[in-house]
């Protein structure tokens, strides 16, 4: 059992990394945008404590660092990897959202990588290596068909895989309530599958809820559905704040007008 300082030991240097991270962006020595986790360490943390780095595999999204950070533990990569450097993980061509590294990967594009994660789960189960394939997606990417497609084949087929819905109740910058209808976990239940749903950032109850779901998994080879609420405490990326600059010019400018156009 991992102790609970080890937990706020990784947690804290997630924090501070991408702290690290937006102060560089500031200074221009990062490459393309950076989306932080910062609020959410307690996620991937505590789940990913149950995961094998050598055995199972972890596919994550655009907003990335945490879990990359706690299923690999590869800062100097990841730093080198955002900042375009040769040393990056990546050999600093994938940028902060596409990283691949052992069993580790991740794709900026909302919910690619669920079905690939689905057809990892496939794989194992006919190689018959126990191991558990676990997707990290957001509320935001439940908008995304192929999420309800790998849903429905993980279910049908009995597939080895760990859905974790990370409910930060934005997609992005859009509040949920503009971009998601009814419950997010009644959508995994409505495929069949075994669902749990937290409230909370408690690291200690989120490893105890995902230790649940991975024993499960191992257990059944039945895929598993789990809905963490959380909240996002930073501002996620820089350029949208830059963004949100351009946005506010453009909107007190004066309106075009038929003669102009
Ligand atoms: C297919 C696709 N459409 C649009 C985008 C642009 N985009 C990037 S993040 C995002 C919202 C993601 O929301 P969520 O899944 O809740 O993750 P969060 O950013 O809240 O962590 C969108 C629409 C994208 N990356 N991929
Ligand atoms: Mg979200």
């Amino acid at each position: 059992m991992t102790a609970p300082s080890t937990f706020y030991e990784r947690m804290f240097f997630i924090r501070r990394f991408e702290e690290t991270l937006l102060d560089l962006f500031s200074l221009g020595k990062l490459v393309g945008t950076t989306h932080t986790y910062i609020g959410q360490e307690a996620n991937a943390v505590g789940v990913i404590d149950h995961l094998a780095p050598d055995v199972d595999t972890i596919f994550s999204n655009h907003r990335c660092h945490g879990h990359y950070l706690a299923f690999t533990d590869d800062a100097f990569g990841l730093l080198c990897e955002v900042m375009g450097k040769a040393p990056g993980v990546c050999g600093g061509k994938g940028g902060s959202q596409h990283l691949c590294k052992g069993n580790f990967y991740s794709n900026g594009v909302l919910g690619s990588i669920v079905p690939v994660a689905t057809g990892i789960a496939l794989a194992e189960k006919q190689k018959r290596t126990g191991a558990v394939s676990t997707v990290f997606l957001g509320d935001g990417t439940l908008g995304e068909g192929v999420t309800y497609e790998s849903l429905n084949i993980a279910s049908l087929w009995q597939l080895p895989v760990l859905f974790v819905v990370e409910n930060n109740h934005y997609a992005q910058s859009t509040p949920a309530e503009l971009e998601l209808a009814g419950s997010i976990a009644a959508r995994g239940a409505a495929f069949g599958i075994g669902t749990d749903e937290l409230d909370t950032t408690d690291v200690e109850l989120i490893h105890d809820a995902a230790g649940h779901a991975v024993r499960r998994i191992r257990e059944t080879g039945s895929p598993f559905f789990l809905v963490s609420d959380e909240d996002r405490a930073a501002i996620e990326a820089r350029c949208e704040a830059r963004l949100a600059e351009t946005v506010e010019a453009a909107d007190a400018a004066p309106a075009a007008t038929a003669e102009a156009a």
